[in-house]
C-alpha cells in the first residue's frame, strides 16, 4: 500500500483578482463553503489567505479568525495560515494568523525561507525576518511548511534546523514556476527531492498551467501536492475552475489513476507530523 497523498487547497492567496475569475471566494462564508466542496473532493488540508470585503489581501488577525471559525463549523479540513501574506507586507502584519490561540489556532503555518523575485515584484524574506517568523511558528507550537522558491532554501532549513527554529524531519513545500525563481520543470523538482533532508515531507505547488501535470508527477514519487486559485485558476485551457474544488477534485482523479490514495485530514495530521512539533 502506498502512502496517502496529502492534497491541499490554496483557496485565495493575494494575488489572484475577482476580475480574473469571478470565483474566488473572499468572505469566510465562501471560503467555507468552498473548502466542504474542497475536502469532499478528496483535499486534507487548506492554505489560508485572507481579503477585505472589497478583495484586497490582508493578513488580519480578525479576518483570519472568521474564516477559521466558519471552516471548522462545517469541516474537518486542516487549515494552515499565510506567513507569507502579499509582497510588501512587514513582518508583523504577515504573522497576523499566528495571533489566534486555543480553539482558532491553526494547525500548520508557512515558513518562506528566501527572498525570491516574484513576477516584477521582490518577496522580501531577508534571514532575520526569516528567523523571526520560525520562532514565531514555533512559540504557537504548530509546524511549519517550509515554502522553497528555489533550491538553495532547502539548504537553509538545514541552518534554521542548527539553529533550533525548525525540528527535522520537517515538511517542505517546493513553489515552482514563479516567474523570476525555479522553474516548474520535472528534473528541478526531482534535484529539490534530492536536496533534502533524511526523513523530510514535501509538497509540490506549481504555478499556473504546470499545476495540475505536477500533482501526477508527485503522486508517482510519493509526494504531495498543492493545487488552488493562489497559484491556477484554470482547469483545463483557458476554462475557468469553477471553484478550488474543481481543481481538487480534477487533482484527485489524476492522483488516484496514479495509483494514490488521498489522506485524510487525520491521516495528514499523522503523514505532516503536525502532533509532534
Ligand atoms: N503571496 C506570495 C507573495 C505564503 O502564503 O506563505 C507569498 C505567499 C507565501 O503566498
Ligand atoms: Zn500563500
Amino acid at each position: 500500500m502506498s502512502t496517502p497523498m496529502v492534497l491541499t487547497a490554496a483557496m485565495v492567496g493575494a494575488e489572484t483578482t475577482r476580475e480574473q475569475t469571478p470565483h474566488l471566494p473572499i468572505s469566510a462564508e465562501e471560503i467555507a463553503e468552498d473548502a466542504v466542496k474542497c475536502r469532499e473532493a478528496g483535499a486534507a488540508m487548506v492554505h489560508l489567505h485572507v481579503r477585505t470585503p472589497d478583495g484586497k489581501p490582508s493578513q488580519d488577525t480578525e479576518l483570519f479568525r472568521a474564516a477559521i471559525r466558519a471552516i471548522r463549523a462545517r469541516t474537518d479540513v486542516l487549515i494552515q495560515v499565510s506567513t507569507g501574506g502579499a509582497v510588501g507586507m512587514g513582518v508583523d502584519e504577515r504573522c497576523g494568523g499566528l495571533k489566534l490561540t486555543g480553539a482558532d489556532r491553526p494547525d500548520m503555518a508557512t515558513l518562506s525561507t528566501g527572498t525570491v523575485n516574484f513576477g516584477d515584484d521582490v518577496f522580501w524574506n531577508p534571514r532575520p525576518l526569516v528567523r523571526d517568523i520560525a520562532r514565531r511558528i514555533r512559540d504557537l507550537g504548530i509546524r511549519p511548511e517550509l515554502e522553497c522558491f528555489d533550491v538553495g532554501m532547502v539548504d537553509e532549513v538545514r541552518a534554521l534546523a542548527k539553529e533550533g527554529l525548525v525540528s527535522l524531519p520537517a515538511h517542505f513545500d517546493f513553489v515552482l514556476g514563479v516567474p523570476g525563481a525555479l522553474t516548474a520543470r520535472e528534473d528541478a523538482l526531482d534535484f529539490m527531492i534530492a536536496s533534502l533532508p533524511e526523513g523530510c515531507s514535501w509538497t509540490v505547488a506549481a504555478v499556473g498551467r504546470h499545476q495540475l501535470p505536477f500533482v501526477e508527477l508527485a503522486a508517482v514519487r510519493g509526494g504531495n501536492a498543492r493545487v488552488g486559485l493562489e497559484d491556477n485558476i484554470y482547469v483545463s485551457k483557458g476554462v475557468l475552475a469553477q471553484g478550488n474544488w474543481e481543481l481538487v477534485a480534477e487533482a484527485a482523479k489524476r492522483a488516484t489513476a496514479k495509483g494514490r490514495t488521498l489522506a485524510t485530514p487525520q491521516q495528514a495530521r499523522q503523514l505532516l507530523r503536525l502532533d509532534t512539533v
